[in-house]
């Protein structure tokens, strides 16, 4: 909203986001996950959901098999692609939402690829898995490249920076620095702040106060806020009890320059846009 890319190209198809925020919808296969664990572990409530998160506003569907939450081991490559396979093959043939596979695993970017994938959200940032920027260049596949500072597994124990916000800028300028090195098209590339990813409360905070240095960057940015931890900490709610923090930080994001947000609730979040995009338009055309 406050500058930032206007496009993103994700394999044949390039997503605007200058006009309005896209949403990416969330969708983990995994029995694990911190918030919706367990309840599309199977490809039928899987496919219904991620329909119903397209009819409710997602222009992406982000179809993880893996949970990356604080603490979260490690899942084998064929556990990965049983759980996320089906239902990409199944979203593909019945849904017009881009599909993005979460996976820091090459093997399972390249088969999610062709199971009708378009973007590979890599939370590892193109570090975990040397074949993952290979991937990415020979299938032109839109690609998101996420600060994260540690593993999952001990990302939480005492994260430090010195300034949280110019850090990962460094970081996401030599990540972005060497996806183009490897030959990946930059016109594919977005970039994520990680929210929750070896972070602390504190971390979170300025990282979104400070979102528009990354807008800076000329890619786009993508916010990963939902039900977080660190909203949490702040209103004293369960994770089952987010919403409202949820979307005033989702909202606070977008206008610092955020232009896609990864959520789990798809019709607030597209109301709360809706409502956002409209006000800011109007305060651009008559400002003061
Ligand atoms: N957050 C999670 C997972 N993947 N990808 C991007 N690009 N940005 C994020 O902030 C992000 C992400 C963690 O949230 P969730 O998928 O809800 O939980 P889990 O990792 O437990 O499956």
């Amino acid at each position: 909203m406050a500058g930032g890319a206007r496009g993103w190209l994700c394999r044949d198809r390039m997503l605007d986001c200058g006009e309005r925020p896209l949403i990416m919808g969330i969708l983990n296969v995994t029995p694990d996950s911190f918030s919706d664990g367990g309840q599309y572990a199977e490809p039928e409530p899987a496919i219904a959901r991620g329909l119903a998160m397209a009819a409710e506003g997602a222009d992406i569907i982000d179809i993880g098999g893996e949970s990356t939450r604080p603490g979260a081991a490690p899942v084998p490559e064929a556990e990965e692609l049983r759980r996320i396979l089906p239902v990409l093959r199944g979203l593909s043939r019945v849904t017009t939402a881009a599909l993005s596979v979460d996976t820091r695993k090459a093997g399972v970017a390249q088969e999610a690829i062709g199971a009708g994938a378009h973007i590979l959200n890599d939370v590892s940032a193109l570090r975990s898995d040397p074949a993952m920027a290979a991937v990415a260049r020979a299938t032109g596949a839109g690609v998101v490249l996420m600060h994260m500072r540690g593993e999952p597994g001990t990302m939480q124990q005492d994260p430090r920076y010195e300034d949280v916000v110019a850090e990962v800028c460094a970081f996401l300028e030599e990540r972005l620095r060497y996806a183009e090195a490897q030959g990946v098209d930059p016109r594919t590339l977005a970039i994520d702040p990680g929210i929750g990813f070896g972070k602390t409360v504190e971390h979170n905070v300025r990282l979104l106060a400070g979102l528009s240095a990354l807008a800076r960057c000329g890619r786009p940015v993508v916010v990963g806020v939902s039900r977080k931890r660190f909203i949490g900490a702040i209103t004293g709610r369960e994770v089952c009890d987010r919403l409202a923090g949820t979307l005033a930080a989702e909202v606070f994001a977008l206008l610092g320059g955020a232009q896609v947000v990864r959520v789990h609730d798809v019709r607030e979040t597209a109301d709360a846009i809706k409502m956002v995009t409209m006000l800011r338009r109007e305060a651009r055309a008559c400002p003061g």
